[in-house]
Order: structure tokens, then sequence, then C-alpha cells
């Protein structure tokens, strides 16, 4: 299973929803370090459908690390079996203390990237903790 390396911030508590534009089945898969898969997100549909969430505590900084990293793996199904499906990952983005960045894949040719996209979001209050709620 291919899988693309993310990386989070540290002492953060991230949402990753998953999202879908598809008529083919999707799958994300995503394996935070220092553990194993969360149970993955599956599913179909149509215009950009919210199909499941994670929240992801993510551990205690370390010394000389980029970040967090958490695996993300996209499949899909077009009924001859699971594929990996190529993504691209866009750049962070934020707006006062919420940040967010996204990763699009595609399932077949016609090239919209929007067959499964994958939302990293969280909120750090400046100069506090990492919001919970
Ligand atoms: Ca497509």
């Amino acid at each position: 299973m291919n899988e693309t390396f993310v990386y989070v911030p540290f002492e953060t508590l991230v949402e990753a929803q998953v999202f879908v534009g598809a008529n083919y089945q999707q799958k994300v898969t995503i394996t935070p370090q220092g553990g194993g898969p969360y149970p993955p997100i599956e599913g179909h549909g149509g215009e950009d459908k919210e199909i499941g969430h994670w929240m992801i505590p993510t551990g205690a900084a370390e010394a000389g690390k980029e970040g967090f990293l958490i695996k993300v793996a996209v499949e899909n199904n077009d009924g001859s079996g699971w594929k990996v499906a190529p993504v691209v990952v866009s750049r962070r983005c934020s707006a006062a203390a919420f940040t967010a960045f996204f990763l699009v894949s595609e399932d077949s040719t016609d090239r919209d990237w929007n067959d499964c996209v994958v939302m990293f979001s969280w909120s750090t209050p400046l100069g506090g903790a990492a919001d919970s709620g």
C-alpha cells in the first residue's frame, strides 16, 4: 500500500476529514507515528460529501523532528479491486489561529482531483494550548 507522508504540529489535536466526489468506492487509511493504523474511512458519493473524520492527538515535541508524522493511503475500487490513488498535497493555509491543508486524489481519467479529499486542520489559540473543542 503506497503511503504519503504528511506532518502536523506536535501537542495538537488535529482533525482529518474525508470528502468524496466519486462513483467508485474510496478508502482512506491513516497511520499516526508511533501506533497502528486508525480504522479506515470508506464510502462514495457526490458533491464533496463528508464520509467521516478522525481526531488525532499528536504527541510531545521531539527534538530535530519536522513535525508529527501521519502516513496516508488513499485507495479506490471500480469493481475490479482496490487500487492505490495518485495524490497531491496542498500547502498549509492559516487564518488567525486556524490552519488547514488538504490532500486530493484522482481515481480515473477526468482529472478533476476531487474523488477523495482529506482535509487536515487544527486550531492553536495564540499564546495558548491546543484547542480541544
Ligand atoms: Ca476524477
